[in-house]
């Protein structure tokens, strides 16, 4: 079955980032639409070596049959206009914050918990692009030693904070001020990526905690987490440590990881083989190595998990959850 398909925010980094992807795929698309603010709209871009010019989005634009549109254009668009969106028929997969803790809207990660994809009711939200890379290296051990407790400790590329970001490294190398973030990001360690909340926590770091609770469905998992923007462009890299519930032999956990979908361990200290975000970018897969047991506890284990966070963090798998849609369309 061939679908209809419309990108919202297609001048973002993650909505080329979506057209990036679909090149590389075949999704069945009979039509294509391209929405964006009114400043983009107008602009014309190419996808599959067809010309489309950039639409602004407007109360009516999803009168004409959209079958799936992928939303990247911020929290205050997806909540306007991704249930105008559902009430038309149409599928949002929405890459904000705005709807991933609604519990009539499903926040999957397709290697975790697929089975929350049919359960939409018009909307499905993407998880933070921190919590997807964690999740898909979670999961496996999860499901065979029960996860008691996390500890996450990120180190975020300033692409998590689009162009402005990119855009504050590149100049605070050359020695001109931050625009987007509150200290230089050049030479320097930012504990802040969001805002900080009541309780001294940052909303990156409480988005962790509340949707790797959600995705696992478990609400009484023990969760902590600090988030830190580093001087890298893109990939985010994170020290997970996990406290299980049963034992478990090293060499086994690792074959765990080894076999799991949508990993790659790189695990091999005699050849210094560790994941890095140099190796990372521009590819799909979660990257996961130093993997060693946690002595301080009875069952921990401590890891390195590094991904591409426009790519596998957003828009890829945005794209992956399109296409489990699609698959059950035919
Ligand atoms: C960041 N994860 O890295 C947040 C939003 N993309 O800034």
């Amino acid at each position: 079955k061939k679908i209809n398909l419309a990108i919202v925010g297609a001048s973002g980094m993650v909505g080329r980032t979506f057209l990036k992807v679909l090149e590389e795929k075949n999704l069945p698309i009979e039509n294509f639409y391209v929405f964006a603010s009114k400043r983009s709209a107008g602009q014309t871009i190419t996808f599959k070596g067809n010309d489309y010019v950039i639409e602004e989005l407007t109360e009516n634009s999803f009168d004409r049959g959209i079958d799936i549109a992928l939303f990247s254009a911020g929290g205050d668009i997806s909540l306007k206009f991704a249930p105008i969106a559902a009430s038309k028929g149409c599928v949002v997969i929405d890459n904000s914050s705005a709807w991933r803790m609604d519990p009539e809207v499903p926040l999957v990660v397709p290697e975790v918990n697929p089975e929350d994809i049919f359960k939409h009711k018009g909307i499905i939200a993407n998880p933070n692009c921190s919590t997807i890379q964690a999740v898909v290296a979670i999961k496996p051990l999860h499901e065979k030693y029960k996860v008691k407790r996390i500890v996450y400790s990120t180190y975020q590329a300033v692409s998590g904070a689009g162009m402005a970001g990119w855009t504050d490294l590149e100049e605070g190398i050359k020695g001109n001020a931050p625009a987007k973030f509150p200290h230089p990001i050049f030479n320097n360690c930012l504990p802040h990526i969001d805002v900080f909340l009541e309780n001294g926590y940052t909303k990156e770091e409480m988005k962790m905690i509340k949707e790797t609770r959600k995705i696992l469905h478990d609400d009484e998992m023990k969760i902590t987490a600090t988030a830190v923007r580093v001087p890298v462009f893109n990939c985010h890299s994170e020290s997970v440590n996990l406290e299980f519930e049963k034992s478990f032999e090293l060499e086994e956990l690792k074959e765990v990881l080894k076999n799991a979908p949508g990993v790659i361990l790189q695990d091999n200290l005699a050849n210094n083989e560790y994941p890095l975000p140099t190796v990372a970018d521009d590819h799909d897969e979660v990257y996961v190595g130093r993997i060693r047991r946690d002595e301080s506890v009875d069952n921990g284990v401590n890891m390195w998990v590094v991904a591409d966070n426009i790519r596998k963090g957003a828009a890829s798998n945005t794209i992956q959850i399109a296409e489990v849609l699609i698959n059950a369309m035919k």
